[in-house]
């Protein structure tokens, strides 16, 4: 029971092939008891697909045999070997073929150096096995589908060419696809093996820069169990990563997806690697509703116009004692076609045909793996024709020389496979120093073909040989996604921050996992997913949703409803003064108006007057001048007005000394002296203002310190103690009237001033008492506010205590208007 070679050609010029034609190896475990039973690859499951490979390659070696251009006087021989899809397996038919085990029941180990070049292996794992071994006998190999960024090492590879691109590309097209759809956070699932491990770390590398986390890395066993597989779903299902990213084969991967199909994983979107993305395996109708809208990176398809006629000619009637046409026969039809057959198949009724149905053999349309093996044969075949042509004197070798015809050496073929250039189809075929072929990959997305099942649709290319960042070209609108979705699919661990507010990353978390903060006062964020937030310039600030700066708002006291109504407020109580004024001036000669002196009366009445209007200085704007007025036309108005009442005190009490004999006060407090008291009081007042003013005046200015959303334009008074010392002059001067009016409150009369002068200050000192703690602790603008209301107040609260009673008795009580009544109390 010798490994015999599947397909034996002969030829002036051998090259072998390796294909796994059978897969799902199962290994015994050995444990040394027992004589190790033979493997037997043909016990295992038969792959279509791969036979076709291999047909390929005949026909290849075929035509280049026929073709009276190419190697014209020579012909081509091969020896194709099953690896099943194992690296062991793939190291024995390395082997084989190297004994040249091949001839009939030739036990010898003839033609030993007869192989030229290999056409292998497909798996990575086996590509490295097979590489090992060739490398000591210098015999090139050209891998169709080995594609491990690992096999680029020419140290530990160096007869290692392929017609597939490295990984490495194929990895930074998944990672720009990733990055490109913003999908941030992905699943990894991967098989365990050098293909499976290479590109995963290829990918974690790609990534490593950008927004994509890996959520997790799952790997499927070489030899897959249920109970594996359930734990992987577990994973998959509580991660919310919705996008999975696989490095797999469909041979694994078909297992697999029988249990996930049964646990009813839905909403998952599929990120397929080159092995999986054309694979007919899972294309069937039952497959559709996990696996449709897949989208993966395929390679490069060429177009093989004698394909279908050659695998036609393949039949079990042509090929009696071929074991492999019988297997295929058996795989596609269900039938055996040898009578005496061993399986419990039914026999083949002899009317089957190969048609284009039989997707998994005859799928011509679009050959990818199975051009590589047609491009690695064509290859193979131009360097022999390259040395063949070589001219005595003018060979790359040692001293000029050529290779001998009749004894080719595999390491002289290597020369020539690595110069190698042609063209074949509209494709160039070369290899550069690391024996890898250019990157060019199709973007193919599984879609719902008419009968159901899926078809893959070409939605765009990557091409690695254009400068970075143009590679990708992808047509998003022609993409169905997993769930037959027109949208594509979120997958991402945080939805992106929204502008106004900045990531905050968690700890202990990838960087794709964060929370959305928002801006604090002050500050924005003007695009989604900001990593921080931006302090906004002098005199701005953020606004509502902090996604942008507004310039302050301004504020002082305007005419807005408070201003409206003081001025309301301060026009009314002028004009109530000044109404009051024409009352006394119209009854002058009635006694009550000239009980007392008349014409300190008008003195007070002109004060209030103004102390009404200048509360109108403290709404608009603050100007230089405003400011500079505003206090000191207040304080002098006042000081003006409590001067005045201060002296109709001193009248008062001295009307009532005076009526005691003896004492003639009132010769010194005639009208002349009282003037003279009032305007040196006011004068006082003027000095301390004059002194303010030229030493620090108020002044306008800005306050951003009590609301940082505004600008409080207001009167800073410059010197805080000339104010207080204002407002302080006009304290004494009203507690001195106070305490004079106490004292004269008594006075006999049935109409005593002193009570309300007593009166009026005591609420003068209580507004202004009261205005205190309200001005130091009143907010921003409201601070002019209080202090016009606090003018006001107390300008009302002197007039109506001063001359409202007297205005009652001249308009309504005029009988009392009279000399004697006035005295009346006296007479008693
Ligand atoms: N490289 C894989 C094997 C492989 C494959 C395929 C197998 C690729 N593409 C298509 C079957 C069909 C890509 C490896 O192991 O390197």
């Amino acid at each position: 029971n010798r490994f015999q070679p599947d397909f034996v050609v002969q030829g002036n010029y051998v090259i072998g092939g390796i294909f796994p034609i059978h897969f799902s190896l199962k290994l015994r475990d050995l444990n040394g008891t027992y004589r190790p039973p033979p493997i037997n690859c043909n016990a295992h499951k038969f792959n279509p697909r791969v036979f076709r490979w291999a047909q390929t390659m005949r026909l290849a070696v075929e035509e280049i045999n026929q073709n009276p251009v190419l190697l014209p006087n020579h012909t081509l021989g091969y020896r194709i070997f099953d690896s099943c899809a194992h690296p062991l397996t793939g190291q024995r038919a390395v082997l084989s073929m190297l004994n040249g085990v091949s001839e009939g029941n030739s036990s010898m180990c003839t033609n030993a150096s007869s192989i030229l070049a290999v056409i292998g292996a497909s798996g990575s794992a086996e590509s490295i096995v097979v590489s090992r071994i060739l490398q000591t006998f210098r015999i090139p190999m050209i891998s169709y589908a080995s594609s491990c960024a690992c096999l680029s090492d020419r140290q530990k590879y160096p007869t290692f060419f392929r017609v597939i691109p490295s990984d490495d590309y194929q990895v930074k097209a998944i990672a720009q696809l990733l990055v490109h759809l913003n999908w941030t956070w992905v699943g990894l699932l991967r098989g365990d093996h050098d293909y499976g491990r290479f590109a995963a770390k290829g990918l974690l590398r790609e990534l490593q820069d950008t927004k994509v986390c890996v959520a997790y890395q799952e790997i499927i066993p070489l030899l897959y169990t249920r109970q594996m597989g359930l734990r992987i779903m577990k994973v998959m299902r509580s991660s919310t990563a919705k996008v999975v990213v696989v490095f797999l084969g469909d041979l694994l991967m078909t297992p697999f997806m029988r249990d996930y199909m049964t646990q009813n994983i839905t909403g998952i979107q599929w990120v397929a690697s080159e092995a999986l993305v054309m694979s007919s395996v899972l294309s069937g109708k039952e497959y559709y509703p996990y696996m449709g809208g897949t989208i993966g990176f395929g390679i490069r398809k060429g177009h093989i116009p004698t394909l279908g006629d050659f695998l036609q000619t393949v039949n079990p009637k042509r090929y009696p004692d071929n074991v492999l046409v019988h297997e295929l026969w058996e795989s596609l039809y269900g039938c055996s076609p040898l009578p005496s057959s061993v399986t419990q198949m039914p026999p083949c009724s002899g009317q089957e045909s190969l048609l284009e149905q039989h997707s998994a053999y005859m799928n011509t349309s679009s050959p990818s793996i199975t051009y590589n093996v047609y491009k690695a044969v064509y290859a193979i075949a131009h360097s022999l024709h390259k040395l063949l042509l070589c001219q005595p004197g003018r060979g790359p070798f040692q001293n000029n020389s050529c290779a001998q015809s009749n004894n080719i050496h595999p390491w002289q073929l290597q020369h020539y496979l690595q110069e190698v250039n042609f063209q074949i189809g509209d494709e160039e075929v070369d290899f550069d120093a690391k024996g890898d072929s250019v990157p060019y990959y199709d973007i193919i997305n599984w879609q719902r073909g008419k009968e159901g099942n899926i078809e893959f649709v070409n939605v765009g290319l990557f091409n690695g040989t254009k400068a970075v960042g143009e590679e990708l070209l992808i047509q998003e609108d022609r993409i169905m996604w997993a769930g037959h979705q027109s949208e594509v699919p979120v997958s991402v661990c945080s939805a992106s921050c929204l502008p106004g507010s900045r990531k905050a990353v968690r700890r202990g978390e990838p960087i794709c996992c964060f929370d959305c903060v928002p801006c604090d006062s002050g500050k924005i964020s003007n695009q989604t997913n900001s990593v921080d937030c931006a302090t906004c310039p002098e005199d701005f600030w953020s606004n509502k949703d902090r996604t942008a700066c507004i310039s302050k708002k301004v504020e002082y006291l305007t005419f807005d409803s408070l201003g409206i109504a003081l001025t309301v407020m301060s026009v009314v109580g002028a004009c109530f003064t000044l109404a009051v004024c024409g009352v006394f001036f119209c009854y002058r000669h009635t006694a009550i108006v000239r009980v007392n002196n008349s014409e300190l009366s008008f003195f007070i009445l002109f004060a209030l007057t103004l102390c009404f209007l200048c509360c109108l200085l403290f709404i608009g704007k603050p100007t230089y001048w405003s400011c500079m007025l505003r206090h000191t036309a207040f304080s002098i108005t006042f000081s003006l007005c409590i001067s005045c009442i201060l002296g109709k005190t001193l009248v008062v009490l001295a009307a009532f000394t005076a009526t005691r004999p003896g004492h003639n006060i009132m010769k010194w407090l005639g009208p002349k002296q009282q003037r003279t008291i009032i305007s040196s009081c006011t004068l006082v007042q003027v000095v301390i203002c004059a002194a303010w003013l030229i030493d620090s005046p108020p002044f306008p200015s800005r306050n951003t310190q009590y609301e940082h959303s505004k600008i409080i334009l207001e009167c800073s008074v410059g010197s805080s103690l000339a104010f207080w010392c204002v407002l302080g002059y006009i304290g004494l001067q009203a507690c001195l009237c106070f305490v004079l009016a106490f004292l004269a409150r008594k006075l006999p009369g049935n109409f005593n001033e002193a009570k309300f002068i007593t009166f009026s200050m005591l609420i003068f000192c209580a507004v202004w008492l009261a205005f205190i703690p309200a001005y130091i602790s009143s907010p921003g603008n409201y601070t002019d506010a209080v202090e016009s209301f606090a003018i006001l107040t107390s300008s009302f609260g002197l007039l109506f205590c001063l001359f409202a009673p007297k205005s009652y008795i001249i308009l309504l009580k005029p009988e009392k208007n009279t000399k004697q009544h006035l005295m009346g109390k006296e007479k008693k």
